[in-house]
């Protein structure tokens, strides 16, 4: 068994333990197993992080682009080292398997590696101008000071997209990780320090919903990046309301869905859907809650979806065996069987009647086995609608492509979505007629890569993509026109004439 962490908040370049409150990670595999004790961040705590960042923004801000690029090279460095050591710790302390753990260890290293790319890209654009004698330029300039708000599904990658593009454009940060992923955020704020990120430029507070709202309110945050629930992100959109010139990016639920075709390949699109449904235990934001299926495909497709869902090992998630561990806490486990109850009290065909698993490999965690169910669409089946975050799956049956469309839609939310089709006017159509921010043609609807916009639409997301398409919102664009002549010339034939003397 590990050492348990000692969890500390770092605030202008000093790590502090605190007097007051203090909270624990549990392993969702092990709730015995103690991961680390964490200091409650108090709103004192929250102001001091956002203090610390506002000093420390003028000189980083001042800094060369190329010498923070430099500074991701060397967290890439480190990143490399600790790789198996970072992908344990999450296994532990989050619950997905090891082979999902180093993926996303991965998958944050090729955020740091994009962004030290970009070090040396422009950071604007030359434009023309009317006079002759001006030149023009688009300067992108940073904001100031960024609130990263994370959660613990991708404990490691999801901060690195926001810390990554905040940083490199010269904003300073105020982190919180997740309260159940704090000993992640901290490792995460611990391995910046040592690639030289000067005091202040990275701070990190812990804590729960009162740390964040703190956060949130502070009025000398400019820039609030926020991954997680539609309730808490519609929370932090309304407190920013308050401060004029607030960026809010919020990347939040989904009900995404898988659509297959009736010329669908079967194996592909059950992989597809396995994958999409269960893989993470459903617990990515993309992951999929539906499948809509062809009605002329449907029960070849459902029988064979079942035989392996039956067949996926659950369990410890260091063990590399295991197709996906335990579910995150307790409270996960609960809302995953109230809404595996809900199905069936709205009329659902159980086909596959999963939950709680109580064997002896998983008596001690937070382990449910896949549900899956038929259920005709109904606008009025909560179901349908809401966002589980768990292994709960259902298939719905639809008449044709138009009426998969009306399907697919009909949810507030709008994040990823696949079709598994060999039929390139029904891509066109999808594509062209679903909502969402990640479309996929024959994959799952999850996996995305980091040099892609990453976000969604309606509930999902307020159309500012995460990842690399982060650069546009940590940062403003500027006008910078300068004059090469010896006198004014203006826009528009705008006369410089003052009384009857042109302007010298
Ligand atoms: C999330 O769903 O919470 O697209 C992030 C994916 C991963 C990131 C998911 N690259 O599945």
């Amino acid at each position: 068994m590990s050492a348990v962490v000692t969890g500390k908040n770092l605030i202008a370049g000093r790590w502090h333990s605190t007097n007051g409150d203090r909270f624990e990670s549990r392993s969702p595999s092990r709730q015995s197993e103690v991961i680390g004790v964490f200091p409650t961040g108090s709103p004192e705590d929250a102001k001091r992080v956002v203090a610390a960042a506002r000093d420390a923004f003028p000189a980083w801000r001042r800094s060369s682009r190329i010498h923070r690029a430099e500074l991701f090279d060397n967290l890439a460095q480190i990143v490399k080292r600790e790789a198996d050591n970072l992908a344990q710790l999450m296994a532990r302390e989050c619950g997905k398997v090891i082979g999902e753990c180093r993926a996303e260890v991965i998958e944050g290293l090729h955020m740091i590696q994009y962004v030290f790319g970009t070090g040396r890209w422009p950071v604007g654009d030359v434009l023309a101008s009317e006079i002759a004698e001006k030149d023009a330029f688009m300067r992108r300039k940073p904001w100031g000071v960024v609130a990263v708000i994370t959660p613990w599904n991708f404990p490691f990658a999801v901060p690195l997209w926001m810390l990554g593009p905040s940083l490199i454009e010269g904003n300073t940060v105020a982190f919180k990780p997740s309260e159940d992923t704090p000993a992640i955020g901290q490792r995460l704020t611990e391995m910046f320090e040592e690639a030289g990120f000067p005091a202040g430029v990275v701070n990190l507070v812990h804590g729960g919903g009162e740390t964040g709202e703190a956060l949130v309110r502070d009025a000398d945050v400019n820039v609030v990046l926020f991954t997680g629930s539609y309730d808490v992100g519609h929370r932090i959109q309304q407190l920013s309301a308050e401060h004029y010139d607030r960026i809010v990016a919020c990347e939040m639920g989904s009900k995404s869905a898988v659509i297959v075709c009736a010329d669908a390949r079967l194996d592909l699109a059950v992989n597809c859907a396995l994958i999409s449904g269960f893989k993470t235990s459903g617990q990515r934001c993309v992951s999929a809650g539906r499948i809509l299926v062809a009605e002329s495909l449907f029960d070849q497709f459902a029988e064979k979806l079942v035989a392996a869902a039956k067949r996926l090992h659950i369990g410890d998630p260091l063990d590399a065996g295991n197709f996906t561990g335990p579910v995150i806490h307790r409270g996960a486990v609960e809302k995953v069987e109230h809404y595996n109850a809900l199905a069936k009290q709205e009329g659902a065909t159980v086909l596959l009647d999963g939950g709680r698993l109580s064997g002896v490999e998983h008596s001690n965690g937070c382990y449910l086995s896949p549900f899956v169910y038929r259920m005709a669409h109904r606008p009025d089946a909560r179901v349908l609608h809401e966002e589980v975050f768990g292994p709960h799956l259902a298939l719905i049956p639809f008449k044709n492509n138009e009426d998969a469309v009306r399907i697919y839609n009909d949810t507030p939310y709008g994040l990823s979505m696949a079709v598994v089709t060999e039929d390139y006017r029904a891509m066109r159509l999808f594509r062209d007629e679903c909502e969402y921010g990640m479309g996929y043609v024959n994959l799952p609807c999850i996996g995305a890569e980091v040099h892609l916009p990453f976000g969604g639409v309606k509930k999902s997301g307020n159309g500012h993509p995460s990842a690399a398409g982060l650069i546009e919102t940590v940062t403003h664009k500027t006008a910078w026109t300068v004059n090469h002549g010896t006198e004014v010339k203006m826009a528009q034939g705008l006369t410089t004439e003052i009384e009857g003397n042109s302007a010298q």
